[in-house]
């Protein structure tokens, strides 16, 4: 009797399996139209044959429509930023690169009124020297007019300093 129970067992667990298989063939052969690009805002992964329904966000945008973040990069050297001005928007990171000299990126007192610059948020930087580095890198997530100066002495004076807007 125990042998029969196995028996039918077996041959349950063969028919169902049997039927899976036949049901994920059949699946195979349905054909469904939609935009089969991964890159695409609209991808439709169980869609089999491409209708051309894919759309796509706007360059420097994503599906969403939100401004995707940019790196700028500011050079700074004897004795300047450049670009001295920039516009970027809320979430972009700029980076600082020496062209060559004793330089810093300072964001909290002005060096010639010894004053604070009031940004709407502080950054300041280590002295850099070596050509070619990074001196900084500064992500602004609060809009608003930052100024900044090499606080080095006698750069700021000589005009080394710089403006970035940081549009919402
Ligand atoms: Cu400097």
């Amino acid at each position: 009797m125990k042998s029969y129970f196995y028996l039918f067992t077996v041959f349950a667990l063969l028919f169902f399996s049997s039927c899976e298989e036949e049901e994920g063939h059949n699946h195979d052969h349905e054909t469904i139209q939609g935009c089969t690009d991964p890159l695409a805002c609209n991808y439709n992964e169980n869609a089999t044959v491409d209708d051309n329904s894919c759309t796509y966000p706007e360059a420097g945008s994503d599906c969403d429509g939100n401004v995707l973040a940019v790196t700028h990069t500011i050079f700074a050297g004897n004795f300047y930023y450049d670009p001295e001005n920039i516009t970027i928007n809320v979430g972009d990171q700029v980076r600082w690169i020496n062209d060559g000299g004793f330089h810093d990126v300072n964001g909290e007192i002005n060096s010639m009124t010894n004053t604070s610059f009031e940004n709407p948020e502080s950054f300041n930087s280590p002295i850099v020297s070596e050509v070619g580095a990074v001196i900084y890198t500064h992500t602004f997530n609060l809009p608003g007019v930052y100024n900044y100066d090499c606080s080095v002495g006698g750069h700021a004076q000589s005009g080394m300093v710089g403006t970035i807007i940081v549009e919402d």
